[in-house]
């Protein structure tokens, strides 16, 4: 094997796991994330309550229907609430890319 065929196989096995990584930045949704920092946390639970009493809040229904009945309410708080707290929680959404 020549020096130069070496050389591209190397350059190929490196290439190709870097190219298999998402784009830097890129956060996968998970459901109960409300604010996409891909973590569950108290302020997710928080913002699902905002969104159950109709006050401003970012809280996409495709992330906080942590339950999936088609609506974000306190019960999908609670269950995120539970999910940060590592405690058995509820956790279906139906899409979390937002297609429902
Ligand atoms: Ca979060
Ligand atoms: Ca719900």
């Amino acid at each position: 094997m020549t020096v130069t065929v070496r050389i591209a196989l190397a350059s190929a096995l490196i290439v190709v796991p870097l190219m298999a990584r998402p784009a830097r930045g890129q956060i996968i949704p998970i459901c109960g994330d409300a604010n996409n920092n891909g973590d569950i946390e108290e302020s997710d639970g928080i913002a699902a309550l905002r969104a159950a009493a109709e006050l401003p809040a970012t809280c996409p229904i495709a992330v906080c229907d942590v339950n999936a009945d088609g609506r974000v309410s306190v019960t999908d708080a609670v269950n995120i609430l539970r999910n940060a707290l590592v405690l058995p929680a509820v956790v279906a959404c139906k899409d979390v890319t937002g297609g429902n």
